[in-house]
């Protein structure tokens, strides 16, 4: 039996078996405060409404036995990955600064880290990235063709920043990306809606969007 996501602007059939869950930098950084997102001048509780549609999805993709792998945003401790133009952004980006949570957006520190809500289990890559894109300076187009994977269903922060850059970029790459509104987050409720309507524009441009509920129903089908 063929399965297919519920999805605008068109449901999108997919194969379980070659389909992941990609968790984009659902990290304390992001959502919680006293991290980047807050030091930017943000208010993280327009990302927090992600975290239990994400939770609830991660769970049935487990359940699924589908590959589910994590992203998150950082840098080395001596910050050599990370550009002078990214360091130095309007004179000041706050990278590799002390925090609440540590030095920000530098690994191993505890903003870096993921959320307790949706740590990844035994066997789910990590992927560490210096950029947006989860794919720049990273392997995980490796790890999805070894995987064989073909459809993404991509979650987490922000929309229209680290989502949205992997989406465009992933699409290029030969994948179909699907991505659950509910599971997304951005910290400006404008650049939520137009993100999302840019990547289901013209015919799914460059992927197609739905929601938790309906690819949980597309999974247990
Ligand atoms: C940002 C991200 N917004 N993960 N990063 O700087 O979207």
């Amino acid at each position: 039996m063929q399965h297919q996501f519920r999805a605008e602007p068109f449901d999108l059939p997919f194969d379980p078996r070659t389909t992941a869950l990609v968790m984009i930098d659902m990290q304390r950084d992001f959502v919680e405060p006293g991290g980047f997102g807050e030091a930017l001048g943000n208010d993280v509780s327009f990302v927090r409404t992600a975290i239990e549609p994400c939770k609830r999805l991660l769970d049935a993709a487990r359940r699924a036995h589908m590959l589910v792998i994590h992203t998150r945003e950082g840098h080395r401790a001596d910050l050599t990955d990370c550009p002078p133009a990214k360091l130095t952004r309007g004179g000041k980006t706050f990278i590799g600064e002390n925090g609440p949570m540590g030095r920000i957006l530098v690994r191993g520190e505890k903003g870096h880290d993921l959320i307790p809500e949706l740590y990844p289990v035994a066997g789910e890559p990590v992927i560490d990235k210096p950029g947006k894109g989860a794919f720049y300076e990273t392997d995980l187009h490796l790890i999805l063709k070894n995987a064989g994977i073909k459809t993404l269903i991509v979650c987490g922060v922000t929309t229209e920043v680290c989502v949205t850059t992997t989406v465009r970029e992933a699409n290029d790459r030969g994948f179909e990306c699907i991505v659950p509104e509910d599971c997304v987050g951005s910290y400006f409720p404008a650049f939520q809606k137009a993100a999302l309507e840019m990547i289901k524009a013209q015919g799914a441009i460059f992927g197609w969007v739905s929601n938790s509920a309906s690819v949980i129903e597309g999974l247990r089908v």
